[in-house]
């Protein structure tokens, strides 16, 4: 008998899995359909013909550049993020870490407001340049939100986009900075990271409804797929990548599969990447939509509040399994 070596093994396993991509310029037809096969399938897609402005995303990324070229005692002043804030190499409250930096803010505006302050010298023009940011992206997620319900054939065509458009939203913006370039083995595809391989941010899934990560041209994002084969996405600075979160598992009675997803850091450039994290208010109920729960398709979770998942989130560690915890018996 041939045992196939772990390499060969892994190389011929994970070639047939390719990034779903939705062209925002098609028909709203083919569009729909193909963000609910991206969500199904692997709870993850690449988003092109976006519409978002550009020009606000790149002075957000200026801002953002701009904040961790400052020495660290300065940027220490924006910390530590618990959970908002300037973090650096600790994540959450539970000891998980990473080899990276960031920068966490609620997107509310008072919140900007107070945190513009510390990060800033021109705090006003930081806020307008996030506030910029949030709009165009918060746009870019309802769309694709209500291209979902559409595709899902839901009644309520706005019933998603609506938890992330309510004034008390507790959507959250983020951006990482993968720096240091330690040299470390070269990026490899689709595999296992060897024992060498650097984790710059470890496995887990969004809590939120719906994220939109952008990044620069270096590598280090991976995705889980269905049969547990991690895969390496591509860096497209012009494009967003769409992520479904555990909210959103669990409003579509678990026909959305929110995605596990991690970060290397094993490149000898920086790598910086932005995230939106579309959440709802945090007395938002988050239980399915009526028309996904059927006798064959039974109800899976119990009725939460945002507020009661974000409580179990903050209390867990990065790669658990929260929506678990509200699984019906
Ligand atoms: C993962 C997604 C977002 O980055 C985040 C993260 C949050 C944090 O960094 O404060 C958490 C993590 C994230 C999930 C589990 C908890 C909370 C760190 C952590 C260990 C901002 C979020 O909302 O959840």
């Amino acid at each position: 008998m041939v045992v196939p070596s772990p390499i060969s093994f892994w190389a011929k396993k994970s070639r047939a899995v390719g990034i779903p991509t939705v062209d925002l310029s098609l028909d709203r037809e083919s569009m729909s359909e193909s963000i609910v096969d991206a969500c199904e399938e692997l709870g993850f897609f690449k988003v092109v013909n976006h519409g978002v402005d550009m020009e606000a995303v790149s002075r957000w990324e200026k801002e953002g550049a701009e904040f961790f070229a400052k020495p660290a005692p300065v940027k220490q002043r924006a910390g530590p993020a618990a959970p908002f804030g300037y973090g650096c190499k600790n994540i959450g409250c539970n000891g998980d870490t990473g080899e990276l930096e960031y920068l966490t803010l609620h997107t509310n505006p008072a919140s900007l407001f107070e945190r513009s302050l510390t990060i800033s010298e021109e705090p006003e023009n930081f806020r307008s340049v996030a506030n910029d940011y949030i709009e165009e992206v918060k746009d870019l997620a309802c769309e694709i939100l209500d291209l979902a319900a559409e595709g899902l054939q839901i009644a309520d065509k706005y019933a998603f986009s609506r938890l992330i458009r309510d004034t008390h939203n507790d959507s959250v913006i983020r951006i990482n900075h993968y720096p240091w370039g330690k040299k470390g083995p070269a990026p490899q595809r689709d595999q296992r990271p060897s024992p060498k391989t650097r984790i710059g941010f470890g496995e887990h899934s969004d809590p939120q409804i719906l994220t939109l990560l952008r990044s620069n041209e270096v590598s280090g994002l991976q995705i889980c797929t269905r049969d547990g084969l991690w895969v390496s996405v591509q860096p497209d600075p012009n494009a967003f990548y769409a992520i479904v979160g555990d909210a959103f598992q669990a409003l579509t009675n678990g026909r959305f599969m929110s995605v596990r997803h991690r970060a290397l850091a094993n490149s000898t450039r920086t790598r910086m990447s932005m995230m939106y994290f579309g959440a709802p208010a945090l007395d938002a109920w988050i239980c399915p939509v009526p028309e996904l729960i059927s006798h064959d398709s039974p109800c899976l979770y119990q009725p939460f509040t945002w507020g009661e998942f974000k409580s179990a989130v903050y209390a867990m560690r990065l790669a658990d399994s929260r929506l678990d915890l509200f699984k019906k018996v």
